[in-house]
């Protein structure tokens, strides 16, 4: 009986220190937040950078629906299919109202030298009917300042032949 008591004793500090020497994946993680302040150090936000090449996607500020950080900048460089444009549609966008604190800048093409289609901020919102470009590449930056931060903005794409058909299933809600 004792024999078993010691050896039970055993098993279970065994246990114990096992457990503490690995990741607990109950543990709370991160926010984007705190992963954004890390990386910010070495490298741009989680998921604030992303390169599409599917011929249509979503993507949205970071941390929407909620308030997007300060000073934060993100880009989406879309690419679809040759021979085809790309439709970009933003379905919510509320950004700080004043120019030169928090925009949205659309660039024709793949680079930011690219021809600039739009700057967007809350007092100039971007056109409803949407955005084309001129060939099969766009990119997309959001750059915020450094104080009031909003939800920001939702955004699809599609891949659009060249007759410019705009696709019909987008629903736009009120800004
Ligand atoms: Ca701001």
């Amino acid at each position: 009986m004792e024999m078993h008591m010691l050896l039970w004793k055993a098993v279970s500090l065994f246990t114990l220190l096992y457990s503490l020497g690995l990741p607990d994946e109950n543990a709370p993680k991160p926010s984007t937040e705190q992963r954004c302040d890390f990386a910010s150090l070495y490298m741009r936000c989680d998921g604030c950078n992303e390169t599409f090449h599917a011929d249509s996607n979503d993507f949205h500020s970071p941390n929407y629906p909620q308030k997007y950080p300060d000073e934060e900048y993100c880009s989406w460089r879309i690419t679809v299919s040759l021979s085809h444009q790309v439709y970009l549609m933003f379905t919510y966008f509320s950004l700080q109202f004043e120019n030169n604190t928090d925009s949205v800048y659309v660039y024709d093409g793949d680079k930011e030298t690219g021809e600039v289609l739009g700057v967007f901020y809350g007092g100039h919102p971007p056109p409803k009917e949407g955005i084309y470009s001129s060939s099969n590449s766009l990119l997309v930056i959001f750059k915020s300042d450094k104080n009031s931060s909003y939800p920001g903005f939702k955004a699809s794409y599609h891949a659009v032949n060249c007759s410019g058909t705009a696709n019909p299933d987008f629903t736009y809600q009120t800004y």
